[in-house]
C-alpha cells in the first residue's frame, strides 16, 4: 500500500466520523465553492411569443383568472426544472387576463413588475390607485402592496411578470395574504401618482414620496414616454458601443433604481447597429417591445422579435445586433449586487 492511498483512507475514515455530527471538511469542497469567476448554473434561453401565445390562450379555456388566482405560464429555466425560476434569482411568467376577468386582490413579500405585451385596456390596482396598462408600459407592484388585475376590453390582455421570488426564497421569506374582497377599493383617481411624481415635480410635503416604501412612487412608466426619451436621446449622441442608447427607470425621489430588488431599463438599438460584448455579474430577463434583433449570450445566438423573452444568466458575454429599430426592456438583480458591493462589469475592447 502506497503512502498516498493510506493517507486517503485515513482521511476518508475521518470524514466518515464527521458526518454523524453534521460537519464536513471545507478543504474537500473549497475549489468548487470559491472560483476565480462566477459560474451560472442557469442557461440562456429564449421564449418565442409565437410559441407562448397559443398555449397561454389555451390555458384561458382551462382555468379562469379567479380560480387560478394568477393565470400565468412560468418561464422556467431548463437548468432549474420544477423550481419556478428563470435565472438563479429572478422569476418571469406570462400572465393572461381575458375580457371581464379579475385576478383577485392579494399581497405578498415578493416585489413584482409587469411589462405589457398585448392588449390596451388591462388595469392593475396598487395601493388604492388603478392604472390602465398599455403595451410597453412598465408597472411596479411593491412588496406587501395589495394588487388586483382586470380587463375591461373585448380582447385578451397579456403581460410579462417579473418577481424576485427566488431571491426571497433563498431567505425563506416568501409569504402572502389574500384580501377579503375580490378587488381592493380605489381611493385615488387614475393618473394621480404620475401627476405628482412623474412630471419633474414632487409634492412639497416629503412624506408622500414614500407612498410605495422603497419603490418609486411612479408605479406605471408609460412606454410612450420611455420610447420618446430614447428616440430623442439617440439623436443627440453616438450610442454607447456596449449599451447602445440605454436609460434606466429611476425613482424620482432619490435618483436610484425604481425598485429595491430589481433593476429595470430600456435599450434602444437602431437598425443596423451592433453592440460590442459586455458581461456583468447580474442575471437578466429581456423582453422585446419593438423590433427584430439577434442577441448573442455566450456561444448561443437567438433571433428575437416583438414580445419574445430571453433569460440571460450572469457573467456571460452578451451583444445585440439590431435588424430594425429595437426597443428592449430588461430587468435584473443588479440593484442587489450593487447594494451588497459585488457588482462587476467587463467590457470587451472596441
Ligand atoms: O400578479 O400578483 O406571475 O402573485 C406570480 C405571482 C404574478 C401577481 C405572478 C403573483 C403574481
Amino acid at each position: 500500500m502506497t503512502e498516498d492511498t493510506s493517507t486517503q483512507e485515513v482521511r476518508q475514515e475521518f470524514y466518515g466520523r464527521l458526518s454523524p455530527h453534521s460537519m464536513t471538511p471545507l478543504w474537500e469542497v473549497l475549489k468548487d465553492l470559491l472560483k476565480s469567476e462566477p459560474e451560472a448554473k442557469a442557461v440562456p434561453y429564449r421564449w418565442k411569443y409565437s410559441d407562448v401565445r397559443p398555449l397561454l390562450l389555451e390555458s384561458g379555456g382551462l382555468v379562469t383568472a379567479e380560480e387560478a388566482e394568477r393565470r400565468v405560464l412560468v418561464l422556467e429555466n431548463p437548468s432549474y426544472p420544477g423550481q419556478t425560476r428563470t435565472t438563479a434569482s429572478l422569476y418571469a411568467g406570462i400572465q393572461l387576463i381575458l375580457p371581464g376577468e379579475v385576478a383577485p386582490a392579494h399581497r405578498h413579500t415578493p416585489s413584482a413588475l409587469r411589462f405589457l405585451l398585448e392588449g390596451e385596456q388591462g388595469f392593475t390596482a396598487v395601493g388604492g390607485e388603478r392604472t390602465i396598462m398599455k403595451p410597453g408600459d412598465f408597472i411596479i407592484t411593491p412588496s406587501w402592496a395589495w394588487h388586483d388585475h382586470g380587463n375591461e376590453s373585448d380582447g385578451p390582455v397579456v403581460w410579462m411578470d417579473g418577481l424576485d421570488i427566488p431571491m426571497l426564497g433563498f431567505y425563506e421569506a416568501v409569504f402572502m395574504e389574500g384580501h377579503n374582497d375580490l378587488q381592493q377599493s380605489v381611493g385615488r383617481p387614475t393618473g394621480d401618482a404620475i401627476a405628482r411624481f412623474g412630471q419633474g415635480m414632487l409634492p412639497i410635503s416629503g412624506d408622500e414620496a414614500h407612498r410605495y416604501g422603497q419603490n418609486s412612487p411612479i408605479f406605471n412608466y408609460p412606454y410612450e414616454r420611455t420610447r420618446e426619451a430614447l428616440v430623442v436621446s439617440a439623436q443627440g449622441e453616438d450610442p454607447d458601443p456596449h449599451l447602445a442608447t440605454t436609460l434606466r427607470y429611476a425613482n424620482p425621489v432619490d435618483g436610484g433604481w425604481a425598485m429595491p430588488t430589481m433593476s429595470t431599463w430600456m435599450t434602444h438599438v437602431k437598425a443596423g447597429w451592433d453592440t460590442t460584448p459586455i458581461r456583468s455579474t447580474d442575471s437578466m430577463v429581456m423582453a422585446v417591445a419593438e423590433g427584430e434583433a439577434s442577441i448573442t449570450i455566450g456561444d448561443t445566438t437567438y433571433d428575437v422579435g416583438p414580445r419574445d423573452v430571453v433569460a440571460i444568466p450572469g457573467w456571460q458575454w452578451r451583444k445585440i445586433r439590431a435588424k430594425s429599430d429595437c426597443f428592449l426592456f430588461f430587468f435584473s438583480d443588479r440593484v442587489v449586487h450593487e447594494k451588497l458591493g459585488f457588482f462587476r462589469e467587463e467590457r470587451q475592447a472596441i
